[in-house]
């Protein structure tokens, strides 16, 4: 099988974006971000998904967090569509339930061309992460969502501090996403009814 690969770049006024996806990988990621969280965040994506993950992002890091982690998604998402191509010969359903210490989350994937974000992973305490704001953790997700033609949901099951539950959502919807697109050589071409994803 070809691998599949996805690439991206991406400029705006506001970033520089460089994202490179190989979904049959074996979890091994460059990351730059600016943002050491996002990396530690990314990082653990790419470990968890067992998909191969480079990006270069400059983002205008002097006006908070908020486009760099936003595009990141954006950029991401696009990647994932485009090394999905034509869906073909995929589970299509994935999910995970990934704890972290006392946090614990849950993560459903359908890779279904309806890009859909069910998100309820309330943190009680607003806090930054070093540079990271964990309020931007569902914007990230929902720029994933929407850019990959996914429909995912992502619930805290239980949790208390803000790194655990946000390590532990990305390492989850990694899981999800890694069992939602891998071949299944018992599927004959797209796994819908419908014909197409
Ligand atoms: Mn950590």
């Amino acid at each position: 099988m070809t691998p599949r690969v996805g690439e991206i770049r991406r400029t705006t006024k506001e970033t520089d974006l460089l994202v490179r996806v190989v979904l049959d990988g074996r979890g091994e990621a460059s990351v730059k971000t600016g943002i050491g969280f996002f990396d530690h965040m990314l990082e653990a994506f790419a470990r968890h998904g067992l998909l191969d993950l480079t990006v270069e992002a400059h983002g205008d890091l002097h006006v908070d967090g908020h486009h760099t982690v936003e595009d990141t998604g954006i950029a991401l998402g696009t990647a994932i569509a485009r090394a999905l191509g034509d869906r073909a010969g995929i589970r299509r359903y994935g999910d995970a339930l990934v704890p972290l210490d006392e946090a614990l989350v849950r993560a459903v994937v359908d890779v279904s061309g309806r890009p859909y974000l069910h998100y309820e992973i309330d943190i009680a305490k607003w806090q930054m992460l070093g540079d990271y704001d964990v309020f931007l953790t569902p914007e990230f997700f929902r720029a994933v969502v929407l850019n990959a033609g996914l429909t995912a949901h992502l619930d805290l099951v239980r949790g208390d501090n803000p790194h655990h539950i946000v390590e532990a959502a990305f390492k989850a919807f990694a899981r999800a996403l890694d069992a939602a697109t891998s071949i299944d050589p018992r599927v004959a071409g797209v796994p819908s009814t419908k014909g197409t994803l």
